[in-house]
């Protein structure tokens, strides 16, 4: 075949593909979605995962449970003020409204990664597993950065 032929065809056919695929795998009713997912880092032994979560279904969902590779585990956060000082604290769950979103940010909920391995450093790309109250996982990868970016750690994968 013609090579400017060729890539027309190949071109063609990944489009094909493309929507084929998402016709059986991409839900009908997709449900969490991420978006401008980034991680903190600080000096000491932890960092911070700031995500904003879509959910797209008609039913609350909670954030139940966050892996992350690097660090010994994470843990569910908010802040709460006692006699005026901030503190953070661990929470079960993270709740995520039907039909809106949830935005973990500095000075509420957010993800603590606990006990890094090695110390985080801009540019680092961090996967990240989120597991939901109804069971539904969503894989992402989550780049390291001082500042909140708009841009990154989209959902890469997402199971029932
Ligand atoms: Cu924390």
């Amino acid at each position: 075949m013609h090579g400017f032929a060729f890539q027309k065809f190949y071109k063609a056919s990944f489009t094909f593909l493309g929507f084929f695929a998402c016709l059986t795998s991409c839900p009908l009713s997709a449900d969490i979605t991420v978006k401008n997912a980034w991680i903190r880092p600080s000096t000491g032994p932890n960092a911070a995962l700031f995500i904003t979560l879509v959910n797209t279904s008609s039913s609350p969902e909670k954030l139940t449970d966050v892996r992350l590779e690097g660090c010994h585990h994470a843990e569910l956060h908010t802040h709460e003020e006692t006699n005026g000082i901030s503190r953070m604290i661990q929470v079960k769950a993270i709740d995520i409204p039907a039909l809106g979103e949830k935005e973990l940010k500095p000075g509420e909920h957010h993800v603590m990664l606990m006990k890094l391995h090695k110390p985080l450093t801009e540019g680092d790309s961090i996967p990240v597993l989120l597991t939901f109250e109804t069971g539904k996982t969503v894989e992402l990868i989550a780049p390291v950065k001082m500042e909140k970016a708009d841009c990154c750690g989209v959902s890469i994968l997402q199971k029932e």
